[in-house]
């Protein structure tokens, strides 16, 4: 697989700083808002935590639909809390970003517009309650695997973010299985629902770490920088090992006839992911990809009023500071 371009042409100034860069980075060090880093560093973290961002934030979606719906008032107030929580964790990445020079309303306009990516498994329907189970054991596991790597990121308001988010996502995840486990308990019926949702969202999650390391363009050159500590398929190995144990407890089957232990490698061998389906999705057109947009943009115009009102505020207070300072 090519890799992308890293810096062309620099000159002899920039190059000592870019090899100091890479030196510095190499041992573990962390790169903050005002150090020199090279354009395309920026770039990748602009793209990597803005895609991450806007994740967060349309994965509040799938699970928003089940709030009104959920079985009983201690649920509801957990799913609340959860989706609140995922809301908190997009504004927190974007502020991140906007580290980076860039503007918020910009990232957002480009995802409005259909222009900017977002994780493929926000775009399949949420059909029954199990499905809200299934994300927080599966879609919050993987995002902990992902993220832990993530909280060593070499830049610095990256990593800090991953940590806090991760404490959250750790709720996330307890609360989702919790779910699976007491339906997987319960009656006939409400065992197969929580096996049909496990065999729905099953695959998707392992397609959260992204395509296979050798049709990954960014990887190489993210790990060189210390963005990324571990592979795409390092990650999903990881989680496929942790995972396994976890649907044997409660009783529930992973959708997968080739998953096998390997006494050698001490890893669970899976079959192959269908990267027809992925490329298809994050090209926009799986199961749920219009409506998500749909959705998201019209938040965006119902929220005017309140961004409106807080732009008035703010120049309000400036100029009541402005006055009280004179
Ligand atoms: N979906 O070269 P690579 C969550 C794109 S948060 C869509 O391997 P890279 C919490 C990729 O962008 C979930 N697109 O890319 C939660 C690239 O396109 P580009 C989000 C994907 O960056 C739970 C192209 O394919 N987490 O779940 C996907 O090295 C419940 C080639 O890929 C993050 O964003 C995909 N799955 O590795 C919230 C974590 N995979 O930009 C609500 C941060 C790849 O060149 C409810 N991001 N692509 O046009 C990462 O760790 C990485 O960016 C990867 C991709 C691993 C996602």
């Amino acid at each position: 697989m090519p890799q992308k371009n890293t810096e062309s042409a620099l000159s002899p100034e920039d190059a000592a700083r870019l090899e100091a860069f890479e030196a510095h980075v190499g041992k573990g060090g962390y790169v903050e808002p005002k150090d020199w880093m090279p354009e395309r560093y920026r770039k990748q973290l602009i793209r990597m935590m803005s895609q991450h961002a806007h994740s967060e934030v349309v994965g509040m979606l799938p699970e928003g639909n089940w709030i009104t719906r959920a079985p009983s008032l201690r649920r509801k107030m957990v799913l609340l809390a959860k989706v609140q929580d995922e809301a908190g964790h997009g504004l927190y990445i974007y502020c991140g970003t906007e580290t980076l020079g860039v503007d918020r309303e910009e990232l957002v306009e480009a995802l409005l517009a259909g222009k900017a990516k977002y994780s493929s498994i926000f775009n399949y329907p949420t059909l029954t309650w199990a499905d809200i189970g299934a994300i927080g054991w599966l879609v919050d596991g993987a995002a902990i695997v992902n993220q832990t790597m993530l909280a060593k990121a070499s830049y610095g308001p990256y990593a800090r973010a991953m940590i806090r988010i991760c404490k959250e996502e750790n709720f996330h995840k307890r609360q989702g299985y919790e779910i699976m486990a007491t339906l997987s308990k319960g009656t006939p019926a409400q065992k197969a629902m929580a096996q049909d949702a496990l065999d729905r969202w099953w695959w998707p999650s392992l397609m959260m770490f992204g395509p296979s390391d050798t049709n990954s363009p960014n990887s190489a050159e993210l790990i060189k920088w210390g963005v990324k500590k571990k592979t795409n398929d390092e990650l999903r190995q990881r989680f496929v090992d942790l995972t396994v144990p976890q649907a044997e407890a409660i009783g529930l089957t992973l959708p997968d006839p080739d998953l096998r232990y390997d006494e050698e490698t001490k890893h669970w061998n899976f079959g192959e992911i269908d990267w027809d389906e992925f490329w298809t999705v994050v090209k926009g057109n799986g199961p749920c990809n219009k409506e998500r947009l749909e959705a998201r943009r019209r938040a965006h115009d119902d929220g005017a009023w309140v961004r409106a009102a807080a732009e008035a505020y703010a120049a309000k207070r400036n100029g009541h500071n402005r006055a009280t300072a004179a």
